[in-house]
């Protein structure tokens, strides 16, 4: 018998009300010696909500409603009490520990969602959609995550899965009747089934990108010279003064992050140490940080200082568009406010990707929020309505490489028995996204982003 669970499921402190769920064989009864309301909870029907009082050793504790789910229609197929009572520090704890006296033990994190996954209320994806809901942070991954815990990238997996067993399944067949000379497939069109389950795979597994933007946001980095206005433009960006600012280079070692929101898009946005050669030990750190940071941006803002010279930091532009290729990465021509306008406005511009700014007074920053917006929008784009996370990514490339093989055994005349063996392989990777085959260590993996009581 699986221990009777609880833990409060609400964030603790102030609140107008807590939510502790209990859950297993003896919710209701554990409930029920705590519980006084109109009617015992062991007599009450699954989805009713009763009003009463949690008491303890003669003592009221506090007035709440519990709501009963019956096993198997609750969120972990047992039977589930969701007590709800009055919000704050105390309440909710003293009413756990009352529990706990009576013979429930404190849930792990992500218990609830474990159980749910072990007696199939879910699959892996929706509980990996259930994980990126609640650490969502832009509205656009939410709505993406939503999609998947309602089981859409289970059902289009599913399809696939059960596309490739057949095919499996009458290349088998036809092994049967190899004697007659029987052809139950036709060649080229388990060829064209195999390609387009293979582009799927592949074009899923790149998704993996653009689905990590929507789950942590558009990673967007500040590099350049010192001094050329990366603290200013940090804190333009973000509308306060995070970051410091002084006209001594130098300024900023460690680098800053900050999440800023445009409409409704998040951006992770770094402020980084000024790059030049140093001998000073903690602005070498400071600059080894950086390439950590640029590593992994999506986009790069050069700050140059525009009233040195246009094109003072190009030896830098062009590094660092050697090194990220990956990285979009624009020209930002700063401190225009410093150059006389009609100057500047001559000077034609050497890069396309080149905007000009005044970080200090704010020309040019309303042209760059846009440009970061559809920058971000475009890479968010190419999801393709599923959160696609590493663990995917890698078994989506394995189920790819194992249909090539496929294609390469069907392409050589191999024996079907071959050929259905590597298709095989492919649709039970496919089933490991889902969950069909699991271990411990992917559960355990999977369940250390969850909290307490969910
Ligand atoms: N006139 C003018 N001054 C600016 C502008 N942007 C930054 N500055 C000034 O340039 C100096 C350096 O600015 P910071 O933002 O600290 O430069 P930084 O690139 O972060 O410098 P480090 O952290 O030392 O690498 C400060 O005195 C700023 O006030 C601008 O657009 N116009
Ligand atoms: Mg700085």
């Amino acid at each position: 018998m699986n221990k009777t669970i609880t833990a409060l499921a609400t964030p603790p402190g102030v609140g107008g009300i807590a939510v502790l769920r209990v859950s297993g064989d003896e919710a209701i009864s554990i409930a029920d010696s705590c519980f006084i309301g109109k009617i015992r909870l062991k007599d009450a029907k699954s989805h009713t909500v009763h009003f009463g009082n949690i008491q303890f050793n003669n003592r009221i504790i506090d007035t709440v409603t519990a709501t009963i789910f019956r096993s198997p229609k609750s969120y972990t197929g047992e039977d589930v009490v969701e007590i709800s009572c009055h919000g704050g520090m105390v309440v909710a704890s003293e009413i756990i520990e009352v529990l706990i006296s009576l013979g429930a033990v404190q849930a792990e994190a992500g218990e609830f969602t474990k159980r749910a996954f072990l007696n199939g209320k879910l699959d892996l994806t929706q509980v990996e959609a259930v994980a990126d809901i609640i650490h969502s942070l832009s509205v656009p991954g939410c709505m993406t995550a939503a999609r998947q815990l309602a089981g859409e990238f289970t059902a289009r997996l599913k399809g696939l899965r059960q596309k490739l067993l057949d095919i499996a399944s009458l290349l088998e067949l036809e092994l049967d009747f190899s004697e007659e000379d029987i052809e139950f497939t036709n060649r080229e069109n388990i060829k064209s089934l195999i390609i387009e389950a293979k582009d799927y795979c592949n074009e899923l597994a790149d998704s993996f990108k653009s689905a990590e933007i929507l789950r942590s946001g558009y990673f967007v980095a500040i590099a350049g010279y010192p001094n050329s206005g990366k603290s200013t433009l940090f804190n333009t960006l973000l509308q306060r003064k995070r970051a410091i600012v002084s006209e001594i280079p130098g300024t900023t070692r460690d680098y800053l992050e900050e999440m800023i929101y445009i409409n409704g898009i998040a951006i992770r946005l770094t402020d980084t140490a000024g790059l030049r050669p140093t001998e000073n030990i903690i602005e070498i750190e400071g600059i080894k940080l950086v390439e950590t940071v640029l590593e992994q941006s999506d986009l790069i803002l050069i700050i140059n200082d525009m009233s040195i010279s246009p094109d003072h930091s190009d030896k830098l532009l062009n590094r660092i568009k050697l090194k990220y290729p990956n990285s979009k990465v624009y020209l930002l021509q700063n401190k225009i406010d410093k150059i006389d306008s009609a100057k500047f406005e001559s000077i034609p511009k050497e890069y396309e990707n080149e905007i000009r700014i005044s970080a200090k007074k704010g020309n040019g920053i309303d042209s760059l929020k846009t440009i970061l917006e559809n920058e971000a929008s475009q890479s968010i784009d190419r999801t393709k309505d599923i959160l696609v996370n590493q663990r995917h990514a890698l078994l989506l490339r394995q189920a790819s490489s194992e249909l090539d093989n496929a294609f390469s055994s069907l392409d050589s005349n191999l024996e079907n028995e071959i050929i259905a063996i590597d298709i095989r392989s492919a649709a039970k990777t496919l089933g490991d996204i889902t969950g069909d085959t699991w271990n411990e260590d992917v559960l355990n993996n999977i369940f250390s982003r969850f909290c307490i009581g969910k």
